[in-house]
């Protein structure tokens, strides 16, 4: 463990800092942004009023547009002079999400990423290239400075120019890389093309996140890679990787950093806090940080919490891997569908790649779900009947598990564009 204090904490310290933290947090943030100010006295609660930790769930959430209302500096408590670094999430739409951070922000961040590096084994003694991409995004900065924090000798690939990744593994002996899971398949398919087997290379172990991706996923991966498959979750919002990370217990869920940020489930209609165990939206609230410490901040990444002494010894909150955006939920006949269900379906066919993408159209007043799966080569080329029959299998296997209908096509090879950082698999015909 990277902060052995921190990670084995008794619930009632940690709560006992949580609760000091956070008041600090609602005073600096009620007296600093006016926004903050605007929405306590609008519902009438002043900082002292948080008493206990119960007393967050009065707090007024943030959402997404309110960070885009304010961009790009609204939500910041400091003056641009404390403010070393500034990154930035583009998303789908609109104006990007800003994170500036002060000194003090980006030195617990980095505590953040070593302790989610260290859990995946990764030590001083590795070489960890980074092919998380450099820039704007908090994946290539943030791991960067988690392996620097750990005393990594570290190569800032950053994402793309794929042939030049396999280059560097095999000529710095690669142990540790990091990137999207999709960016991963991208690298192993590219060895495969060029005849390098990576199982045979140095790299053991991967720290992967910024998007979803199935148990399934990860398996195919450590299979193709020849590595231990590690996750990272988190978002700019609250401070980029490092929020939640992964055990040796590969057991599906993550490990919250609950010093730096609270986490809450809510039911995205009601609104409401639910007990823990339950399926809901995740919120965090971040408690150490000084430039943009947002409060009770609506993820829309659906998940569930709980509490538990882990069997790698940690007693940080856990929260389970995130089955996928409340904005990719996918409503097929009246049936909730995160696109990670298909996945993990078309991940256990022997027939086709991990490669597919998912379209949305209108058929009348309902909606239809079509699913494009490319064939492995040699299933390719048994032909039009092989590749209708696969199809008929895949069918009626969403039938059976989901419970909906939907249409399979069994692409050529390779004609799914790949991915280099967060890959696209929805497409929503519906909005053209
Ligand atoms: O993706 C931060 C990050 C970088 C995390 C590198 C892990 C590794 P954003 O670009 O702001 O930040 O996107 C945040 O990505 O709300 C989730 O929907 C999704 N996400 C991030 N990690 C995971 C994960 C970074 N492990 C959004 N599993 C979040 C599922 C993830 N979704």
């Amino acid at each position: 463990m990277w902060d052995e204090k921190f990670e084995t904490m008794s619930t009632d310290e940690m709560q006992a800092h949580q609760l000091d933290a956070l008041q600090k947090t609602v005073a600096w943030v009620y007296e600093r942004i006016p926004f903050y100010k605007k929405k306590f006295d609008e519902i009438g609660i002043k900082p002292s009023d948080v008493k206990a930790l119960e007393d967050l769930g009065r707090l007024p959430f943030t959402v997404k547009t309110d960070l885009r209302d304010n961009y790009p500096f609204g939500l910041c408590a400091v003056p641009l002079n404390q403010v070393v670094r500034v990154h930035a999430s583009s998303g789908t739409t609109g104006k990007p999400i800003t994170g500036p951070y002060t000194k003090e922000d980006l030195a617990q961040w980095c505590q953040c990423m070593a302790r989610t590096m260290t859990s995946a084994g990764i030590t001083k003694d590795d070489i960890y290239q980074n092919a998380y991409g450099m820039g704007l995004f908090t994946g290539g900065l943030g791991f960067h400075q988690g392996a620097e924090t750990i005393g990594c000798t570290v190569i800032p690939a950053s994402s793309g120019m794929t042939e030049r990744q396999i280059t560097l593994m095999r000529d710095f002996g690669t142990t540790a890389i990091g990137c999207t899971p999709s960016y991963a398949l991208t690298i192993a398919e590219k060895a495969s093309d060029l005849g390098v087997d990576l199982r045979k290379l140095p790299v053991k172990v991967g720290c992967f996140g910024a998007e979803p991706w199935t148990v399934e996923m990860r398996k195919e991966i450590e299979e193709r890679m020849g590595i231990k498959a590690r996750e990272a979750y988190g978002l700019t919002e609250l401070m980029g990787p490092g929020v939640a990370f992964d055990c040796d217990m590969q057991d599906g869920w993550l490990h919250v950093n609950e010093d730096h940020v609270m986490a809450e489930i809510i039911d995205p209609v009601t609104e409401e806090v639910l007990p823990l165990g339950e399926k809901g939206e995740l919120v965090f609230t971040a408690i150490q940080r000084r430039a943009m410490p947002v409060l009770r901040y609506r993820t829309r990444d659906i998940t569930q919490l709980k509490r538990e002494k882990c069997g790698c010894g940690r007693t940080l909150l856990k929260m389970k891997k995130v089955y996928g955006r409340s904005d990719d939920m996918l409503i097929i006949s009246g049936v909730n569908v995160f696109p990670s269900q298909i996945e993990s379906i078309l991940l256990e066919m022997p027939e086709v790649e991990p490669q597919y993408v998912l379209i949305i159209r209108k058929k009348g007043y309902l909606d239809a779900l079509s699913v494009d799966v490319e064939a492995k080569p040699e299933v390719y080329d048994l032909g039009e009947e092989k590749l209708r029959e696969v199809e008929g299998k895949i069918e009626a296997r969403i039938r059976g598990i989901i419970g909906i209908g939907v249409k399979v096509r069994c692409v050529p090879p390779k004609s799914i564009e790949r991915s280099e950082g967060k890959a696209k698999r929805v497409f929503d015909a519906r909005k053209l």
